[in-house]
C-alpha cells in the first residue's frame, strides 16, 4: 500500500458514537485521527497565505482620506493595514508571521512614544522631513530607507516637512501576537542622544572600534539609507564577475547576523530586462517596489508593480521577478520570514 492510500483508511469524527462524542467534548477532549491529515497534509503545507497586490495608486488616495477623517491624536498610528484576505482582512496578516501597513503622518504631527514586544521596520514610500526618534537617535525618513524599530525600544514619530510622509511598516505582530507575547507600553517623549549608527558603519567591512569604551548596543544601526543600499547593488551590477541574482541583506554589522530575530530584510536590483527566477522556499516573502517596475509571478498570478507597489507570496511557492524596463533598473525592497524559518529549524529550499 502506498503512503497516499492511508489517506481514507482513517477513521471519521461521523463514525464515532454520538454519546462517546459527547464525552470527549465535555471533557475537553478531541480524537486524534478525524484531523490528523488537517494538521499534517502531505508533502506541503496549507497556506492560508494568497499572492496580494496592494497598488499604491488605489492605497495612496485611502491613505491621504483617512487623514482627514482621523486626526493623529484619535488614531496614535495613522495606518491602512494591507491584510491577506486569505487570512481574513480582521487579521491585519500579510502572512503567517507578517505585518503591513502604510503609514501617513502630516507636516507637523507627532506620533507618541511607545515600545512593543514585535519588532519593526518602516521603509519610507514618499515625503520628505519626517524623523523616527528610536532609542534616543533621530532617524531621517528619506525615501527608501529602511529603519528598524526592534523590540522593546522607544520610538516616536515626528513631521517637520511641509508634505504627506508615508511610509510601509513591517512587524512580526502576527506571530508574536499567536505566541501570546504582544504587548506595548507607553511612554513621555524620549530626549535625543548624540551619536548615529549610521555613520559610524557607513562603509562596509569596517566598523568603529572605540579605544576606550566599546557599545555593546543589540542593535548598533538603526537606519540604512536607501542611497547606501542603491549604490551597493550598482556596484555589483557593474563588476563582471556578478551575473547571478544582485541581492543584498540588511545585516547588524556587529554580527553579520540579520537586522533582526524574526523576519529578514533585502533589496534586489533587477537589470533592464532582467528576468530572475527565485526559488521554492519555505517562507513568504513581501516584494515593495522602491524604483521601477517590475512583474511579479507566483504560479498561476501575476502582478504588475509599479512604483510603491506592494506584493506578498506564500512559503513553498517559486517566484519569478521581471523587470519590466528595457533600459532602466528595478529596485525592490523584500522582506520575509527566513529568520524565523531557520531558527525554527523549518526552513526548505526545494529549489
Ligand atoms: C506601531 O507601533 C507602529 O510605531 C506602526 O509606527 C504600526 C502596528 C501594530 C502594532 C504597533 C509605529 C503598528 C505598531
Amino acid at each position: 500500500m502506498q503512503t497516499h492510500d492511508r489517506f481514507d483508511t482513517l477513521g471519521r469524527l461521523e463514525d464515532l458514537p454520538q454519546d462517546y462524542r459527547d464525552e470527549l467534548t465535555q471533557n475537553n477532549l478531541v480524537p486524534l485521527w478525524p484531523s490528523l491529515r488537517a494538521v499534517l497534509p502531505p508533502g506541503v503545507p496549507t497556506r492560508k497565505t494568497q499572492a496580494t497586490h496592494w497598488p499604491y495608486a488605489t492605497l495612496r488616495p485611502l491613505l491621504i482620506k483617512a487623514g482627514e477623517l482621523t486626526p493623529i491624536e484619535k488614531a496614535e498610528r495613522r495606518v491602512l493595514v494591507l491584510a491577506n484576505p486569505g487570512h481574513g482582512l480582521e487579521k491585519m496578516q500579510a502572512s503567517a508571521a507578517m505585518y503591513l501597513g502604510m503609514q501617513l503622518l502630516l507636516p507637523g504631527e507627532l506620533a507618541p512614544a511607545h515600545r512593543h514586544t514585535p519588532n519593526a521596520v518602516r521603509m519610507v514610500v514618499e515625503g520628505e522631513g519626517a524623523w523616527t526618534l528610536v532609542d534616543g537617535e533621530k532617524c531621517a525618513m528619506q525615501r527608501g530607507d529602511l529603519i528598524l524599530t526592534p523590540t522593546g525600544l522607544w520610538h516616536e514619530h515626528g513631521h517637520d516637512g511641509n508634505a504627506p510622509v508615508v511610509w510601509l511598516d513591517v512587524l512580526d505582530l502576527p506571530l508574536v501576537y499567536f505566541i501570546e507575547a504582544s504587548y506595548h507600553l507607553e511612554g513621555p517623549s524620549q530626549s535625543v542622544k548624540p551619536g548615529e549608527g549610521v555613520s559610524g558603519y557607513a562603509r562596509g567591512g569596517l566598523r568603529p572600534s572605540p579605544v576606550f569604551e566599546r557599545s555593546n548596543k543589540a542593535y548598533p544601526m538603526l537606519r540604512y539609507p536607501w542611497a547606501e543600499a542603491r549604490a551597493a547593488l550598482l556596484a555589483m551590477a557593474a563588476s563582471e564577475a556578478s551575473t547571478e541574482a544582485l541581492q543584498i541583506t540588511y545585516v547588524n554589522p556587529e554580527t553579520g547576523a540579520d537586522a533582526e530575530n524574526i523576519l529578514g530584510f533585502y533589496a534586489l536590483m533587477l537589470r533592464p530586462g532582467q528576468s530572475l527566477r527565485l526559488p521554492a522556499r519555505s517562507p513568504a516573502m513581501v516584494f515593495h517596489q522602491i524604483e521601477g517596475s517590475a512583474q511579479v509571478s507566483v504560479e498561476a498570478q501575476t502582478f504588475t508593480l509599479l512604483e510603491a507597489d506592494t506584493c506578498c507570496a506564500p512559503g513553498y511557492c517559486a517566484v519569478t521577478l521581471r523587470n519590466l524596463s528595457a533600459d532602466a533598473p528595478a529596485f525592490l525592497f523584500i522582506a520575509d520570514e527566513s529568520p524565523l524559518h531557520r531558527k525554527l529549524g523549518v526552513f526548505e529550499n526545494r529549489g
